[in-house]
């Protein structure tokens, strides 16, 4: 099973129920997407999507997102693999 194979695992195993805690973690914004999904933007810039349904997915680096609110952001970075982990530590019992 390849790395991003698991961590797709993990995510569904362990979905968010809610927006997670911002707290503890290098997280320094989030913004709602007009799909409903959300990008999270890290301390060095990166960012990371986390679909409607509370999982962390996968994002070409370059893709434009539409905001909530109509504005344009292009993605950079694609830090599955960090979101997912404080997903998963913002949701074990
Ligand atoms: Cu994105």
């Amino acid at each position: 099973m390849s790395i991003r194979k698991s961590i797709l695992v993990l995510s569904l195993v362990f979905p968010a129920l809610s927006a997670f805690a911002l707290d503890n973690t290098d997280i320094v914004k989030s913004t709602q997407l007009k799909d409903g999904s959300t990008v999270y933007q890290f301390k060095d810039g990166k960012m990371a999507m986390e679909s409607k349904f509370g999982i962390a997915v996968v994002m070409q680096e370059g893709t434009v997102m539409e905001t909530a609110s109509g504005e344009s952001i292009t993605m950079k970075g694609n830090e599955v693999a960090r979101l997912s982990g404080y997903i998963y530590l913002d949701n074990r019992p």
